[in-house]
């Protein structure tokens, strides 16, 4: 487990957040709207995709983290349709929520000319698609306000964000969850000890040693947001460890659940390991369009429900 000294030395040694007064703002807005809407919503914040560790001060070359970022905005679509305001900290780039069914390169596949005027239209083949994702994107995060994006690149972003959420979670307790589905990265180069500018190539192989990431996880458990349910993933290649690596980290890091996957099948089964006995989720396999996020939310929206029962009984009555 991280010390108290090694998480506050990665932090004052980390590359400030360049736009944090605006990030800050726009999380009390979001936070204040959703908590004050009707008697309150509940606020999940998911996060989604992989970290990259920088190699030099001014970055060329980085070591990323494997994630598309599909787990991360599927899950937020079924915390949407259950009625939550989520928090997507995603890494720039990786998969949208609403726009999982678009392709790769969405404008220039999704439309066509259909004549020599200057109308664009979309093919009838995509329609479907561009559908949803607009108007999905237009009714959650546009008119009812229950989507707020916050992009992160880097490790030093991401767990200066993810501090930052939190602190801001704070005040809405158990209604507040923690759905930590990215792929955070478990060695760096911390920000002293990088060279500032493009490692010179041509002398030979690059030695690099790299610290390791303080878990942070312990820390918004207990400091940052220690009321909110927290839901952390554990992924791994080799199936056999799997799901003792979760069970230890259940133990460790005191979350309310960790969802267990491998790589391989990750989009067709996870486990829900908590203290309560481990649950195997699987898509519907007879229904084409079923994700496993569908039933995966469905277990943790029920979950987090009991917790905020049990939270308001622990609550000394005046
Ligand atoms: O982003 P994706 O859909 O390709 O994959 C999701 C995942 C495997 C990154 C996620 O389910 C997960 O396990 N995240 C935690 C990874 C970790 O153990 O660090």
């Amino acid at each position: 487990m991280s010390s108290e000294g090694e998480i506050s030395s990665f932090f004052e040694s980390s590359p400030p957040l360049k736009n944090m007064e605006e990030i800050v703002e726009k999380l009390n807005q979001f936070i204040n709207w959703n908590f004050s809407w009707q008697g309150g919503r509940r606020i999940v914040c998911v996060t989604s995709g992989g970290t990259t560790v920088p190699l030099e001060q001014r970055c060329v070359r980085y070591i990323d983290n494997f994630s598309s970022g599909n787990r991360g905005a599927a899950s937020t679509e079924n915390f949407i349709k259950a009625g939550y305001a989520v928090i997507f900290l995603y890494r720039r780039g990786t998969c949208q929520p609403y726009c999982r069914y678009l392709p790769d390169d969405p404008f220039l596949e999704c439309f066509e000319f259909p004549d020599k005027t200057n109308n664009i239209q979309v093919r009838a083949s995509h329609l479907e698609a561009v559908k949803m994702a607009v108007m999905d994107q237009q009714r959650v995060a546009v008119s009812e306000r229950r989507l707020l994006k916050l992009p992160f690149s880097t490790i030093y972003e991401y767990l200066q964000m993810l501090r930052l959420v939190a602190t801001a979670l704070k005040d809405i307790g158990p209604y507040s969850m923690f759905y930590l589905a990215a792929a955070v990265s478990d060695f760096y180069v911390p920000w002293e000890s990088m060279t500032e500018h493009k490692i010179e190539s041509g002398s030979g192989p690059l030695e690099i040693r790299l610290a390791q990431v303080p878990k942070m996880i312990s820390i918004l458990r207990s400091n940052w947001a220690p009321k909110a349910f927290c839901i952390s993933f554990k992924l791994e290649t080799d199936s056999k460890i799997l799901i003792e690596k979760a069970t230890k980290a259940l133990r460790k890091y005191k979350v309310h659940a960790v969802v267990a996957n491998e790589l391989s099948t990750r989009k067709e089964e996870v486990v829900v390991v908590s203290s309560s006995g481990n649950v195997v989720v699987r898509r519907d396999c007879d229904k084409p369009e079923s994700i496993v996020e569908d039933n995966l939310i469905r277990i943790i929206v029920a979950r987090h429900s009991t917790y905020i029962i049990e939270s308001q009984l622990l609550i000394p009555s005046t």
